[in-house]
Parts: structure tokens; sequence; C-alpha cells
């Protein structure tokens, strides 16, 4: 049985990944006003992956017989620089949400609290793969250069097809 710290920080946890899910809606809003359509749906499916986390959080918490608590979610930025911008603010923020995971991991550990260790374990691998994604995204950026129109069209056009290949997977 997880204790009643733990479950707090499984809510504090569950209330980043809402915040992380609105993060990227907001971004592939703002990608979409700038005509950057492949990179707009390719965040939109990453704010419904977030918001998939934040429900294993919710049930998780719930199968805990604890209360989930959805509490005052952040409103995200709005404005970015350029397309590169998001991405390097999604990597800083992916970033934040694996500090954040490592330290519950840690405080399952040493409550000794192993049913929870082990359902985070998922979202270790998961951070890791989302940070390895992020950081070959940001690889591209700098080898096409921030100013090569050209470039961003070729990019964006390979986000949006990320969407595609995932969805036939
Ligand atoms: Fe980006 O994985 Fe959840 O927050």
């Amino acid at each position: 049985m997880a204790s009643k710290a733990m479950i707090k920080k499984l809510n504090g946890q569950l209330n980043k990944e809402f915040y992380s899910s609105n993060l990227y809606l907001q971004m592939s809003a703002w990608c979409d006003t700038k005509g950057l359509e492949g990179s707009a749906a390719f965040l939109k499916t990453h704010a419904d992956e977030e918001m998939q986390h934040m429900q294993k959080f919710f049930t998780y918490i719930t199968e805990l017989s604890g209360l989930a608590l959805i509490g005052q979610i952040e409103a995200p930025p709005v404005e970015y620089k350029s397309l590169k911008d998001v991405m390097e603010k999604i990597l800083k923020h992916e970033k934040f949400v694996t500090k954040s995971i490592h330290e519950l991991t840690e405080a399952a550990w040493e409550e000794k609290d192993h049913a929870t260790y082990n359902f985070l374990q998922w979202f270790v691998s998961e951070q890791h793969e989302e940070e390895s994604l992020f950081n070959s995204i940001l690889d591209k950026f700098n080898l096409v250069g921030s100013d090569n129109k050209q470039g961003l069209f070729f990019l964006d056009r390979e986000l949006g097809q990320m969407v595609t290949t995932s969805a036939a997977e």
C-alpha cells in the first residue's frame, strides 16, 4: 500500500503530465498559425500521449484507493521564436519531467513501495525514449541551419510523416 506522502507525489506528477499535454497542444496551435502543419499534427499526437500518461497516474492512484486530484494547471507559453525554439523548449521540459520521475522512483525505492517502483519503470523508459527523440529532432535542425526555409519545409514534412508512421504501427 502506498503512503499518503506517495499518493501526494503521484498526484503532483499527474498534474505535470496534464501540463505537458497542454503545453504540446498549445505549441501545436502555434505551429498551425505558422503554416507548419506537419509539426502541428506531430505535437497534437504528442499532447494526446501526455494525456494518456496523466490517465495512467489517475488510474494507478485510484487503484491504490487514493483520491486523484486535478489541481490548478498553469497556462503554457503562447509565443515562440521558431520551430527550433519549440523543440528546444520541449527537450528542456522533458528533462524536467525525467528528473521528476527519477525523484519519484527514488522515493518509492526508499519507502520500499515495490508496486509504485514497478509502475514507474514504464515512465523511466518512456522518458529515455522521449529525450532521445527530441535530441535527434534537434540534431536535424542543427544540420539544416536556422535560416534555411527549404530545410524547415522538409523537417516539417518529416515530423508530419512521423505521425502517419506511428499511427500505422
Ligand atoms: Fe513527455 O512524457 Fe509524460 O510528461
